[in-house]
């Protein structure tokens, strides 16, 4: 089953909001699959080389299927061809604001009303996806900083202080391995459709392309943006967001004990990330202790909650998607004030529940004036 559904299989669905806390405990959300519509792309945009924004797919790269055993060297270029984005530097919702301003009329509904979005929340992909793993997460907690302005919740994330410290503390080694993943893109991605990928330039981490799409889970209309590495490159294929691939790095399987921890831990993020906006193929490169991909596996995104099923005890996409929904309410109840200078902070550390604290004209305000002012106005 690939999950998606259509809006009349539904059933109407209620949580009791009875406390100030939301459980996270997995029993609770072993009920029957939300509704999932289809995710659908309304937009996309790039950010160029100094990570600049434009309204526009010029970032967009093509796929190229690598051998299957194809010895590509991830550490090549690390020291001497390596652009790394300013990780110091907090995005938060900006480029999203940017795409919004930029597509106002699209996004607006016929009837002039005071809501102006035709969506109930506004975030990153990224955020969702630690919503959807939450119930098997038992190391990172999260900090999702909340705002309602003219009826929409946009949420943004705020790192947390054991991030922060992981963040200045990490190794030569840890460093390096985040390269990989960009190198890999680049051993498998072209900027045309007619040429092939040329892994003697520079990794610059400042591009990216986004897609922005729209959908609904249960009675919460979604409006989300995801980078997306790279799309088929036949003229024919599906449209997007069905035509993108997601590309991954992981450690090469030796043993019994490092699939089952591929299934339960890596396939659970690979799935809830790609499945979020639709994207039905992830590409696997396995590399082994040097940085060399020794093999490349393609995953269906449709058929990864099967392959998992053998495992003992594993996470079940049914789980992840009633705790997101089941937050997503919980939110629209907790956060009333509809004023963009406050924020409603929602707090998770693993084995606890879902608590939060309320600020106003903090440092945690996360909307820009330049988007009040025009969305106001
Ligand atoms: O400032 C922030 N806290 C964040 C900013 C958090 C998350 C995202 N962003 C922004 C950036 O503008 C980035 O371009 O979102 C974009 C990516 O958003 P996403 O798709 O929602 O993020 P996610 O699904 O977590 O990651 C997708 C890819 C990653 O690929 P892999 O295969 O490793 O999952 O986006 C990259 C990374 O290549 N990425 C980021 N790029 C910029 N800033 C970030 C980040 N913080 N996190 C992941
Ligand atoms: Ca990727």
């Amino acid at each position: 089953p690939n999950h998606y559904q259509n809006p009349s299989e539904s059933a109407a669905r209620q949580i009791p909001v009875t406390s100030h806390t939301l459980s996270t405990r997995r029993e609770h959300f072993e009920k029957d699959f939300p509704l999932y519509k289809q995710p659908v792309e309304i937009g996309c945009f790039s950010l160029d080389s100094e990570r600049r924004f434009y309204n526009d797919n010029r970032q967009m790269r093509y796929y190229v299927e690598p051998d299957r055993n194809p010895n590509f060297d991830l550490r090549d270029g690390y020291r001497d061809r390596y652009r790394k984005r300013d990780d110091g530097v907090k995005e938060k919702l900006d480029h999203m604001l940017h795409w919004i301003l930029a597509n106002r009329l699209k996004l607006q509904p016929s009837a002039p009303s005071t809501r102006l979005l035709h969506a109930d929340f506004v975030t990153w992909r990224g955020h969702l996806t630690k919503l959807l793993t939450t119930p098997y997460e038992t190391r990172e907690g999260w900090l999702l900083a909340v705002t309602r302005f003219r009826g929409t919740f946009y949420i943004s994330e705020v790192e947390t202080e054991a991030a922060r410290r992981e963040q200045e503390n990490r190794t030569e080694r840890h460093e390096e391995m985040m390269y990989w993943g960009y190198k890999f893109e680049q051993y498998t991605c072209t900027d045309d459709t007619h040429s092939l990928p040329d892994p003697s330039g520079v990794v610059n981490t400042n591009e990216a392309f986004c897609t922005v799409v729209q959908t609904r889970l249960a009675d919460h209309k979604l409006l989300f943006s995801g980078e997306v590495d790279c799309r088929d490159k036949d003229p024919d294929a599906p449209p997007p967001p069905s035509c993108y691939v997601e590309l991954k790095t992981s450690a090469e399987i030796c043993t019994p004990k490092q699939r089952s921890n591929f299934h339960r831990f890596k396939l659970l993020k690979w799935w809830a990330q790609s499945f979020l906006p639709g994207v039905p193929r992830v590409v696997a490169g396995f590399r082994d202790e040097e940085g060399v991909v020794v093999s490349v596996e393609t995953f269906h995104v449709s058929k990864i909650s099967s392959l998992i099923r053998n495992e003992h005890n594993c996470w079940k996409p049914t789980v992840c998607m009633n705790f997101c929904c089941d937050f997503l309410t919980f939110v629209k109840h907790v956060a009333v004030e509809d004023d963009p200078d406050v924020v409603y902070l929602f707090s998770w550390d693993p084995r606890r529940d879902v608590t939060y604290s309320i600020h106003r004209n903090s440092h945690y305000s996360f909307l820009r004036h330049w988007y009040i002012k025009e969305m106001t106005s």
